[in-house]
C-alpha cells in the first residue's frame, strides 16, 4: 500500500486494499433485531469499509490517531447513540448504540475507543449526573464532534483500584483548586475538555469538567504503545487548576459515578469486542478457501475446520450474549456484573480468535496485508482497560458468592 500525507494529516492512499468483509450471523440473530438496528449496521459498515479500513493499517502502523475521522463519526451517529435527540443525540436504543459499535470495531479498535470514550465516558456522565446548563452547553458539542472530551479516572499509582485516587480538589472562594495526575487516558492530547474524577476535602469523590487552555492542565502524549496504535493516549496534568463551581457535575458523589460510566462503556465494548472476532474469522475463513496446500485448500484440512467451526461457535455465543444484555439493557435491567461477565467473555474470545486466524494465515498473518495482528494486539489494550479480565472475574466471583475478594 502506498501513502501520501496531507498537511492536515490526513493520508491520500494512490492505491488501496478492497475491503471483502462479510457479515456472519449463524443463529439468524438478525430476526431478532429491528429495522432501525440493522439500517444503523448497514450504515456503520458502509462508513467504516469507506473510510476506515483503507487507511487504518497505515496510521496503525505509524502510531498515528487519524483524528480527520471524528467528524464522519459524529456524523453518523456514533457519539451518544442512545441518549437523548432532544440534545442532539442519536436518540436509539441500547442494542444500536451495540451494533454501532461492533461495526466500529470491526474496522478497529481505536475506531471504536474514539466513540466509547466520547459517547459514554464524556457524554454520559454529563447527562446522567451534569445540570442542566451543562447538559444544553455541552452535549449538542460533543454529539455533533465540535468537540473531543476524555474520561480521567485512572492514576499512576491507582489503576484497578480507583478508590484510592489522590487527585484532590479544595475549595478557594466560589472555585476548587484541582492538582494530580490521571494516566492512560484516551483522547487526552486532541481533547477539548475532560471529565475527571478527583477527591474532594472530605475524601469524597466528585466529577468535574476540565477545559483545555484552563492554567496549569497539561496533556503529554505517551508513546510507545505496541496496542491500540491508531488511538492517541495521554496523561492529564493537574498544577493548581482553578475550576469554577459550575463545572462540578451536581448530581452525583462517590465511586459510583465514574463506575456506573464504565458500565455503560463496557456494554459498548461487549459488543464492540465481537466485530474484531468476526473481521479475523471473516479473513481466515477466505484465506483459507483461496490458499492451498499439498493440492488442496487450507480450509479442506480437519485441523483448519476445527479453528473455523471453534471461532464461529464461540462468536455466535458471544452474539447471544451480547443480544440477551442488550435487551436487559433496554429494560434497565442489565446489572453491573452481567456487563462484566459479557466484558470479559467476549474480548477474550477475541483475542483467542484473533491468534487462531492469525495461524491459519500463516505468515502472511503477521503482515498489514490482513487485519488479524492489528486486532490481537488492539485486543491486549482491550483485554485491560475498562477493568482487566481478572478484575471482571473477581466482579463475577463476588456476585454468585456475596463475597468481596478485593477488601
Ligand atoms: P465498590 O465498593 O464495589 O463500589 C463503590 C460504589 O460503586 C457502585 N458500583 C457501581 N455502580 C455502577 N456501575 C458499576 N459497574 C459499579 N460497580 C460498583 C457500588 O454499588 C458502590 O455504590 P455505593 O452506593 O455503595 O457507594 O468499589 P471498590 O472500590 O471495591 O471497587 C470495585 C472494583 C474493583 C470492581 C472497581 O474499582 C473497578 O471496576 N475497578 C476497575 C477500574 C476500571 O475499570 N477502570 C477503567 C478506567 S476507564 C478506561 O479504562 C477507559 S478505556 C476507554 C476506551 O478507550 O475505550
Ligand atoms: P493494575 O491495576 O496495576 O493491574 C496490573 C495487573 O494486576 C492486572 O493484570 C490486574 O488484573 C492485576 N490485579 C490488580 N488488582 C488485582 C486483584 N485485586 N486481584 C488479582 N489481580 C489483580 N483509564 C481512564 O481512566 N481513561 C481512559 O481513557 C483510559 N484509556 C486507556 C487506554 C489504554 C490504551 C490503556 C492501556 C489503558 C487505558 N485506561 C484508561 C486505563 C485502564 O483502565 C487501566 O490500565 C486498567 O484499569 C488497569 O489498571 P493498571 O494498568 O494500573 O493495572
Amino acid at each position: 500500500m502506498s501513502a501520501n500525507v496531507k498537511s492536515n494529516g490526513a493520508v491520500a492512499h494512490v492505491s488501496q486494499k478492497t475491503d471483502r468483509y462479510q457479515y456472519h450471523d449463524y443463529y439468524n440473530i438478525d430476526e431478532l433485531l429491528e429495522e432501525d438496528h440493522i439500517l444503523a449496521r448497514e450504515a456503520v459498515r458502509e462508513w467504516v469499509k469507506k473510510e476506515v479500513s483503507p487507511i487504518i493499517e497505515d496510521y496503525s502502523e505509524r502510531a498515528t490517531c487519524p483524528h480527520h475521522l471524528f467528524k464522519g463519526l459524529a456524523e453518523i451517529g456514533a457519539f451518544g447513540p442512545s441518549l437523548p435527540a432532544e440534545y442532539g443525540c442519536g436518540g436509539m436504543d441500547e442494542i444500536a448504540y451495540g451494533i454501532i459499535m461492533q461495526e466500529l470495531e470491526r474496522g478497529d479498535s481505536g475506531i471504536r475507543s474514539m466513540a466509547s470514550v466520547q459517547g459514554s465516558l464524556v457524554m454520559y456522565p454529563i447527562y446522567r449526573f451534569g445540570s442542566e446548563a451543562q447538559k444544553r452547553h455541552y452535549l449538542p458539542k460533543l454529539a455533533s464532534g465540535e468537540m473531543i472530551g476524555c474520561f480521567g479516572l485512572t492514576e499512576p499509582d491507582h489503576g484497578s483500584n480507583p478508590s484510592g485516587m489522590v487527585t484532590n480538589i479544595r475549595k478557594d472562594g466560589n472555585d476548587y483548586i484541582l492538582n494530580g495526575a490521571k494516566m492512560w487516558i484516551t483522547n487526552s492530547p486532541v481533547a477539548d475538555m475532560a471529565v475527571v474524577w478527583a477527591k474532594d476535602e472530605e475524601g469524597r469523590i466528585r466529577g468535574m469538567i476540565v477545559e483545555r487552555g484552563m492554567e496549569g492542565f497539561t496533556t503529554p502524549e505517551i508513546k510507545g504503545k505496541w496496542s491500540l496504535r491508531a488511538s492517541i493516549t495521554g496523561e492529564l496534568v493537574f498544577e493548581d487548576v482553578r475550576i469554577p463551581a459550575e463545572n462540578l457535575l451536581p448530581d452525583v458523589m462517590g465511586l459510583k459515578g465514574p463506575l456506573s460510566c464504565l458500565s455503560k462503556a463496557r456494554y459498548g465494548i461487549a459488543w464492540g469486542a465481537i466485530g474484531a472476532a468476526l473481521d479475523c474469522y471473516d479473513s481466515a475463513l477466505r484465506y483459507s478457501l483461496e490458499r492451498e496446500q499439498f493440492g488442496k485448500p487450507l480450509a479442506g484440512f480437519q485441523l483448519t475446520q476445527k479453528k473455523l467451526a471453534e471461532m464461529i461457535t464461540e462468536i455466535t455465543k458471544a452474539q447471544l450474549l451480547a443480544w440477551r444484555l442488550g435487551t436487559l439493557a433496554n429494560k434497565g435491567k442489565a446489572t453491573p456484573a452481567q456487563i462484566s461477565m459479557a466484558k470479559r467473555n467476549n474480548v477474550h474470545m477475541a483475542l483467542e480468535i484473533a491468534r487462531e486466524a492469525r495461524q491459519i494465515h500463516g505468515g502472511m498473518g503477521i503482515t498489514n496485508e490482513y487485519p488479524c495482528m492489528r486486532h490481537m494486539m488492539n485486543l491486549e489494550t482491550v483485554l485491560t482497560y475498562e477493568g482487566t479480565h481478572d478484575i471482571h472475574l473477581l466482579i463475577t466471583g463476588m456476585d454468585v458468592t456475596g463475597i468481596n475478594a478485593f477488601k
